[in-house]
């Protein structure tokens, strides 16, 4: 589908393989790698993304949630990788959702400063920090979709689910 001037995909696969100018990795705090898709994109990327990261902290400190950052993206076929922090499933009283918001609207104006035409997101927070995933497709299609309203500069944004789930609500949630 298509919102305002950008095309909307939503894909069923590994966000290490697209070919994006940019992919969203699901960090923690610490930016100094994990499991999930955080693990998949420093194993995928190579070491320089790590050290990269590691500049970044030792330069601002930790990543706190809704926050992001960006770094070049080694041996992925991407140009960058920008972290983004999302928040831990606290129960939903913590603020989670306004954090989630943010990791997705953080992550785009980041793009766009770095002149990215195309995006990719994993479905953030719906992995080991729990975020109900039906909730966080509502909280990331309100955010793009607020985002798109005022930037008309990308080209295309990618929703990479790897689970049949998430691939099933972001689709529903983006009418594709
Ligand atoms: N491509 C796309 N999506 C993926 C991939 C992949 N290769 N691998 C997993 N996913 P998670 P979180 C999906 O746990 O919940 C890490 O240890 C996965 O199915 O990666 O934000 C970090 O270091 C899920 O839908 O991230 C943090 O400590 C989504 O990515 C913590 O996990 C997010 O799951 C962050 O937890």
């Amino acid at each position: 589908m298509r919102m305002s001037n950008t095309e909307i995909e939503v894909i069923l696969g590994d966000i290490t393989q697209m070919q994006a100018d940019a992919i969203v990795n699901a960090a923690n705090s610490s930016l100094m790698g994990g499991g999930g898709v955080d693990g998949a994109i420093h194993r995928a990327g190579g070491k320089s993304i790590l050290e990269e990261c590691r500049l970044i902290v030792n330069r601002q400190g930790r990543c706190p949630a809704g926050q992001a950052v960006v770094t070049t993206a080694g041996n992925l076929p991407a140009r960058f990788v920008i972290h983004t922090v999302g928040p831990i499933w606290l129960g939903g009283q913590a603020g989670e959702a306004e954090k989630l918001g943010n990791c997705y609207l953080n992550s785009l104006k980041l793009a766009i400063e770095n002149d990215c035409r195309t995006i990719a997101f994993p479905n953030i927070s719906t992995g080991v920090y729990r975020f109900p995933k039906e909730e966080a497709a509502l909280v990331a299609f309100d955010a793009v979709s607020t985002f798109l309203r005022s930037n008309t500069d990308l080209e295309k944004i990618i929703f990479a689910c790897f689970d049949a789930e998430n691939h099933q609500l972001t689709k529903k949630k983006w009418n594709c």
